[in-house]
């Protein structure tokens, strides 16, 4: 599995790079793409190398703290115990011909210029680029730890919604979603978790407070789980009590641009289509300035990951590709709606991962 994932990358590069050199610093510094070709889903890995090559094999150099854990990956290890160990593994592991591939989107200038400074003299091109690329394609066990990830966040959200009481704070809320997603096997969250209410929920990325939910507000819960590393982010708005007139026209609009989101996807769709089959629904309704973001992005070990749904992005949808659709109204000092929901694209259709009823719930 590593093997064909390594090999993939490659075959997004031109053939003289003879290898990649992936470093995963202290944390927060640390590269998903790492992960990806090591297939490691346990354990942390601060200043951890993997050196890959284009016959599908690679290097794991790390130190004895982390040796165990390695161990589980296909992959070679060489455990080094002092800096200087660690500076000669990588220089033997990159003794090869060719140009050394780097992932400039996540590597620390710092980083960079002692990796520099330690093989002098050779070439380091990007290949961030190839790396994104070929992680948006899925394989089957990214996919089933996916899916997974988004049963779990869902299967949460109910578990929520049933202890969600008048008068709970949107902290006790988001604490419950956590709570309920770890129980149910997850690592953690997948970000910082959204809890808003009433006025709150008008901010699309915002962080959870002392606002305490009341009859008539808007509850907006945007979360998702993280399971063997790989992500899930998912929202549904309910309404607190019984929705008014409003609450119900700006919600069903939501959800019919959401659900022609979602039916517009397939393989080889391109994505401004599938964004535009959304955005024109809310447009006609007359809220086309209040959706003030992107129909969806990409999803995998990073949360926002390469790729996604928007006018201006112009990618082709391909099968085995795990995005978001999350079509949204704001309205400043009154509230919003946004519904969200991950989907895998298949051959002729999107295939939903987190599967939660779309109808207005009142709570
Ligand atoms: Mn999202």
């Amino acid at each position: 599995m590593t093997g064909s994932r390594i090999k993939r990358i490659f075959g997004n590069l031109p053939d003289d790079i003879g290898a990649i050199l992936l470093y995963n610093g202290s944390e927060p510094h640390q590269d998903v793409n790492f992960f990806y070709v090591t297939d490691l889903t346990k354990g942390l890995f601060e200043n951890s190398a993997a050196v890959i090559y284009p016959d599908g094999t690679g290097t794991i150099i790390t130190s004895k703290l982390e040796e165990e854990s390695a161990g589980k990956s296909p992959l070679n290890l060489e455990i080094f115990s002092s800096k200087k160990e660690f500076r000669e593994c990588v220089k033997k592991a990159l003794d090869v011909d060719g140009k050394i591939g780097i992932n400039f989107e996540d590597m620390p200038h710092l980083s960079y210029r002692k990796f520099k400074y330690m093989v002098r003299g050779r070439k380091f091109v990007d290949v961030s680029e190839s790396l994104e690329k070929t992680r948006m394609i899925k394989d089957r066990t990214e996919i089933e730890r996916m899916k997974k990830a988004g049963k779990i966040a869902a299967e949460a959200l109910k578990a929520m919604t049933e202890s969600l009481r008048e008068g709970m704070a949107e902290y006790e809320a988001a604490a419950i979603l956590i709570y309920e997603m770890m129980k149910r096997g997850a690592t953690g969250p997948a970000f910082e978790t959204i809890s808003s209410f009433g006025e709150n929920s008008a901010e699309p990325h915002y962080t959870s407070g002392e606002r305490r939910l009341k009859k008539g507000d808007f509850a907006l819960f945007d979360f998702g789980a993280r399971y063997d590393r790989y992500n899930s982010d998912i929202t549904r708005t309910f309404v607190a009590g019984k929705a008014d007139k409003k609450q119900r026209e700006i919600y069903g609009i939501v959800k019919e641009a959401q659900m022609a989101g979602i039916d517009a996807i397939r393989d080889g769709v391109a994505g401004p289509e599938v964004d535009a089959a959304a955005r024109e629904i809310i447009e006609k309704a007359g809220y086309g300035d209040r959706f003030i973001h992107s129909l969806g992005h990409g999803l995998g070990l990073k949360v926002h990951d390469g790729g996604g749904l928007s006018p201006r992005m112009k990618m082709e949808l391909k099968e085995n590709m795990v995005l978001t659709v999350e079509p949204g109204i704001y309205i400043p000092g009154y509230g919003g709606v946004r519904i969200e929901d991950d989907v895998l694209v298949k051959k002729n259709r999107a295939e939903v991962l987190t599967e939660f009823p779309k109808e207005l719930i009142e709570l």
